[in-house]
């Protein structure tokens, strides 16, 4: 074939290819290792000699045009995808539906899990602003001036001085302790907000912190009311162990462990191998927090306790990444 035939084939060629696997035949047929024209670079040395470089021009030019022409069809082949995947898989998210639609989020179905659970108990449920003033979010809590958890780097503060979104729930209960004398028996769910944002962390997260002030909490009592939390939360009976640890507003500290629901303490990832998860802290309130709120320590003493939402979330439901619960994709809000 001459390579004049061969260039207004493979245009014929390249025009009528209608899929990218078309063109990738056609990329065989002309530039594979046997196709037409790395065949016709072979028969250089059946010509004479004072033609081969003349024929070697030709050769290449053929080879560039041909390379040419396929890269131009499979651009436009490659759009034509995309503008047919885009027309054939929009949504319109406006459209009003008929019947039954939309479901709970799966942190708002854990968030009343957890609500629902300690208004059994007899706990009231309290709520207070995201913009807090420092002096609930810190120093009322016995958080030294110094204490990393005030750094910039942890903490968000707003335009305002002596101003920041809460790091956590506590300030709900001193908002409380201020207003309402003991005994005391509450829960404070809601949002929190921390400089944090990586595979297992996020800006903004949910909690649940509980606090129980009267004339004879203690320690036992504290024990009591959480392993029957987390046995209700789970529906099992749970084992669940106690660690000591060190919050600066509770004295004594503990973190609370349940038995891998993953792998019923066989080990796992989500484990990592140890049989055990933390799911909460807890301790008795320390009397410096007890005193800021004028509660008199001599008459009362309290135990508190904190759990972060998602976490328990994501072992209820078996999910692997906290990322999910934010993008509102609706294959996985389906779910629940
Ligand atoms: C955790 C730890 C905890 C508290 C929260 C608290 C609140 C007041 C006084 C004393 Cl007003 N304590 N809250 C106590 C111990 C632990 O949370 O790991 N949360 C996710």
């Amino acid at each position: 074939m001459n390579l004049e035939d061969i260039r207004e084939e493979a245009l014929k060629d390249v025009n009528s290819a209608n899929s990218l696997q078309e063109l990738q035949n056609v990329r065989s047929k002309y530039l594979g290792k046997k196709g037409l024209v790395s065949s016709a670079l072979k028969r250089i040395k059946d010509i004479p000699p004072e033609e081969r470089k003349e024929f070697g021009r030709k050769v290449n030019e053929l080879k560039e045009f041909v390379e040419d022409i396929i890269q131009k069809k499979e651009e436009e082949l490659k759009r034509r995808e995309l503008e047919e995947k885009l027309s054939k898989e929009w949504m319109d998210l406006t459209v009003p539906v008929r019947g039954t639609a939309g479901s709970l989020h799966p942190i708002t179905i854990t968030l009343k899990r957890i609500v629902n659970i300690f208004r059994g108990m007899g706990f009231s449920v309290e709520e207070g602003p995201e913009v807090e003033l420092e002096e609930y979010n810190f120093d009322k809590l016995n958080i030294p001036p110094d204490h990393p958890a005030r750094d910039m780097q942890d903490t968000f503060y707003v335009n305002k001085p002596g101003y920041l979104l809460r790091t956590h729930t506590s300030p709900v209960q001193i908002r409380t302790m201020l207003k309402q004398k003991p005994p005391i028996q509450m829960i404070a769910p809601g949002k929190v907000y921390r400089r944090d944002d990586d595979p297992t962390h996020s800006p903004m997260f949910h909690q649940v912190e509980g606090l129980v002030v009267n004339e004879q909490a203690n320690f036992k009592h504290m024990k009591y009311v959480i392993q029957e939390f987390l046995r209700e939360f789970f529906q099992t009976d749970l084992p669940v162990r106690f660690r000591t640890s060190y919050f600066p507003f509770t004295e004594p500290s503990a973190e609370v462990d349940i038995g891998c629901v993953i792998c019923h303490q066989e080990g796992c990832r989500v484990c990592k191998d140890t049989g055990w998860l933390e799911v909460m802290g807890c301790g008795m309130v320390h009397p410096n927090v007890l005193e800021a709120c004028g509660i008199d320590t001599d008459l009362y003493q309290g135990f508190a306790f904190g759990m972060g939402v998602e976490r328990l979330a994501m072992l209820l439901f078996g999910i692997d990444n906290i990322k999910l619960f934010y993008e509102n994709d609706v294959r996985f809000l389906r779910q629940f």
